[in-house]
């Protein structure tokens, strides 16, 4: 069994694996190489090749116990027709949605479009550079999904006013939404992803209907899953209850922000936990970095703990403090 599964399945606590969210991207200088000569984003994600390279970067270099897939949440949205760009220095841009449209697209249509992905796991699948490590495929959760599908831009550049607005929308589009999540986790798993990580990057912003927009969404997928002989990690970013979380939607892990309390986490929680090193840490110096590293790994020393971070690695990381970090894990 690999490590993180010793971790997820068996509770192990002997051994902290590590892999760390966003691990392979820009600050990469080998990312950014290949990224410079290919503009479209989206085009990136669908090349096969290319992202079977990317997704390998960080394990050349650091020998992490799991890949993950190069891919991003909004391929989703593209899967279904919708119009995804992403603008240098701005972000994510989506077009309108056509729930007319949307009702009406088949399996099919969905599964085609996003193919290359599926490929690119079963590429993935018998890597020799992948033998004793995961592979990690995932999604964004219905609610963040909707989010970006609805305000057409991240949150970080405004949230549309009339964002909650449409209650029947938002219900048209979660409904969708959980037809065809399934669909891309199922097709993943089919390809050869042996574990699920579901990001919910914006949870943070329901204040209201946790229950509609939260729990229930999320809980279908997870429960999903796990019937596909899958285990399944859950990031709801920024949330202030994990502990209801955890005991409606049942995930086999949970991923921490750096904003919770780990020893309220640890005191609350009864599942593996994943995470939770703020990732500015990686920006300061080894010293910093060691005595930070060092809290995580004492704090849950005798817990079923994944080390990775309360969110994705910054562009401006330094890769050798990466390979600091990853150094320490393993030698703990
Ligand atoms: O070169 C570039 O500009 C592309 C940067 C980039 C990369 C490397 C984006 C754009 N997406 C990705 C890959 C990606 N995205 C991965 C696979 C690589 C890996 O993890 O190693 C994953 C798992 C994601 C997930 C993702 N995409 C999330 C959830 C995690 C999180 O960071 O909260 C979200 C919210 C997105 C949307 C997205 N993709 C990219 C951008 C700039 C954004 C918008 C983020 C925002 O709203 O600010």
């Amino acid at each position: 069994m690999t490590p993180i599964k010793e971790c997820l399945i068996n509770k192990s606590t002997k051994n902290k694996p590590i892999w760390l969210m966003r691990q392979a991207g820009r600050y990469l200088p080998e990312f950014r190489e290949i990224r410079k000569k290919n503009t479209n984003f989206i085009e990136l994600c669908l090349n096969e090749k290319l992202s079977e390279i990317i997704t390998l970067q960080p394990i050349d270099r650091f020998n992490l116990d799991a890949a993950i897939i190069f891919s991003d949440i909004l391929m989703v949205p593209f899967g279904l027709g919708q119009r995804v760009e992403f603008r240098k220095n701005f972000g994510p841009q989506l077009g309108d949605v056509n729930i007319d449209q949307l009702y009406q697209l088949e399996d099919k249509f969905f599964s085609e479009r996003l193919n290359p992905v599926y490929k690119l796991l079963e590429n993935l699948k018998n890597s020799h550079k992948l033998k004793n490590k995961d592979l990690i495929g995932f999604v964004g959760a219905p609610w963040t999904l909707l989010v970006y599908m609805l305000n057409k831009v991240s949150p970080k550049n405004g949230l549309s006013k009339n964002f909650f607005k449409d209650a029947s929308m938002i219900e048209d589009i979660l409904n969708i939404l959980n037809r065809f999540i399934k669909l891309h986790i199922k097709n993943q798993v089919k390809a050869g992803a042996t574990i699920i990580q579901i990001f919910d990057s914006w949870a943070g912003l329901i204040d209201d209907n946790f229950e509609k927009y939260l729990y229930q969404p999320t809980s279908s997928l997870v429960e999903f899953t796990k019937n596909l002989g899958v285990p399944v990690i859950c990031f709801p970013r920024n949330i202030k209850d994990y502990k209801t979380y955890c005991e409606i939607i049942k995930p086999d892990a949970i991923n921490i922000d750096y904003n919770v309390s780990l020893d309220n986490v640890l005191k609350n929680l009864k599942i593996p936990i994943q995470g939770g090193m703020n990732p500015k840490i990686l920006l300061t110096d080894k010293e910093t970095l060691k005595i930070e590293t060092k809290k995580y790994l004492d704090i849950f020393k005798s817990y079923p703990y994944i080390f990775n971070l309360g969110h994705g690695v910054l562009p401006d990381t330094d890769p050798n403090m990466v390979d600091y970090l990853v150094k320490m894990v393993m030698d703990y």
